[in-house]
Order: C-alpha cells, then sequence, then structure tokens
C-alpha cells in the first residue's frame, strides 16, 4: 500500500499507525491530494478547507513557519464521534466563499459569511503523534466539522472564545488565530496557490483553532464565540 492508502484504510477502520517520518512538503501534500482522490472516489464531495498550525506557539514547536492547508469533505460535515480513534474538539471561526478566489480580488472579498464552529480532529498517527510532513498527508487531522449560525461577514478579531466538552472547559481568544482570524485567510490564498488547492465559491474554510484542544469523552460540546453565539452537540461517551 501507498502512503495515501495507508491513512485512507487507517481512517476509514479507526486504527491508528506508526508516522511515515521526514517527508518532504511536496510530496506530503502529494500524499494529500491522493488521499482525498480515494474519500472522492468513495462517494464524497470537497465542501471546504482547513488551517492548522495558525497558532505562533504552535508554528515554533513544530520549527515551521508555513500554516498548513487540508480538505474538509461531505462525510466530515456534521460528523462527530463515529468511528473515530481518539477525537478532540477544537473552537474555530467558520467562513464562506462566495466566488472562487483566483487572486483577481483580495480574498477577504470572496467571503460573505462568518459563524462559530466546532472542528474534530483525529489524528491518523499512534498518540497524536507526527512530523510536520505526517500531518500534512494525514489531511492536517481533519475528521469532522459542525458549523452554527452564518451571520454576514464581519470583524470578528479579539473576540472571547469558550469551549465546553464535558467537564473540561478552556478559554481563549480569536486573536490566538495568527493575531486575528482575517489572517488566517491571507495565509491560506498564499499557501493553496503554492500547494495547488482551489478555493471554490460555496466553501467552508475553517481558520484554526482559537485555545488547545480538548478531548471528546461524551457529555456536551459547545463553542461560544462572542457575537457568533454557541455551537454545540451532544458528544457519546468513549
Ligand atoms: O486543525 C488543527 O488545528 C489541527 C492541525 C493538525 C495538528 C493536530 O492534529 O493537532
Ligand atoms: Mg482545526
Amino acid at each position: 500500500m501507498n502512503h495515501a492508502e495507508t491513512l485512507h484504510k487507517a481512517q476509514t477502520t479507526a486504527t491508528a499507525i506508526s508516522s511515515f517520518g521526514d517527508l518532504t512538503v511536496e510530496d506530503a501534500y502529494a500524499v494529500q491530494h491522493a488521499l482525498i482522490a480515494l474519500r472522492e472516489r468513495d462517494g464524497e464531495f470537497i465542501t471546504g478547507v482547513k488551517l492548522g498550525f495558525t497558532s505562533e506557539a504552535k508554528m515554533r514547536q513544530m520549527g515551521v513557519s508555513e500554516v498548513i492547508v487540508g480538505r474538509l469533505t461531505s462525510g466530515m460535515s456534521g460528523r462527530t464521534s463515529e468511528n473515530l480513534i481518539h477525537p478532540k474538539a477544537e473552537p474555530e471561526i467558520a467562513y464562506r466563499l462566495s466566488r472562487d478566489v483566483d487572486g483577481t480580488v483580495p480574498i477577504l472579498e470572496c467571503v460573505d459569511a462568518v459563524a462559530a464552529a466546532i472542528e474534530i480532529i483525529d489524528s491518523r498517527y499512534e498518540h497524536f503523534r507526527f512530523t510536520y510532513t505526517d500531518v500534512i498527508a494525514d489531511n492536517t487531522s481533519a475528521a469532522g466539522y459542525v458549523i452554527g449560525p452564518w451571520q454576514a461577514m464581519t470583524d470578528v478579531g479579539d473576540r472571547a472564545v469558550r469551549l465546553t466538552a464535558g467537564s473540561s472547559i478552556v478559554e481563549g481568544s480569536t486573536s490566538a488565530i495568527l493575531g486575528d482570524p482575517a489572517n488566517a485567510l491571507v495565509a491560506l490564498e498564499e499557501v493553496a496557490r503554492k500547494r495547488n488547492i482551489p478555493l471554490k465559491a460555496g466553501y467552508v474554510v475553517l481558520a484554526g483553532a482559537a485555545t488547545v484542544a480538548l478531548p471528546l469523552t461524551g457529555g456536551q460540546v459547545e463553542c461560544f464565540i462572542d457575537g457568533l453565539g454557541p455551537v454545540s452537540f451532544e458528544g457519546r461517551p468513549r
């Protein structure tokens, strides 16, 4: 099996695998593209993109300076618990693209709506232990997402954020996302162009985590972002 097939099997069987070690960044995105093609072969379609490593602390920890980009698919929309290895929840800002991002107008003018969201990440690597290129190949740990009510596009910089998962609570600010989630959109445009990732009208963009991720151990999961209101789901006990 090649790397994409190995990751696809790990995801569909909810069985963790070992790190591949260091690939080149180009090869890692090539594995991600092949992995998404396997999901499309299985009937899924692309619904958007997501960013990872959007906090300075995480970039420093991984020794990198480029955010990572993964793809969201129809199979991830609303998926919160079933058949996952060791899922965690992250509070996120979701943007909605109203037109293709093709360089003719700034990406910020291609967004028509914003919402609070919860992303479910589920690394296919044992114990969430991976290299920078491992996690790119693994579609940036993407596993599921839930989006709250859309609002007309507005500035969502420095908004208070609270994530609750069962009895655990973590608080933060949207400024943890590259200083302002709008900066994540600008970073996305650059990486997407470099890595051949299309950004199309109708896509959801998850801008990156505003706090650390909390493990899903059962009970209600809620993300509250000031001015955007709550989004929540009932987590199944694990
Ligand atoms: O969406 C994210 O912020 C996660 C990026 C991948 C790293 C991880 O699995 O923790
Ligand atoms: Mg995330």
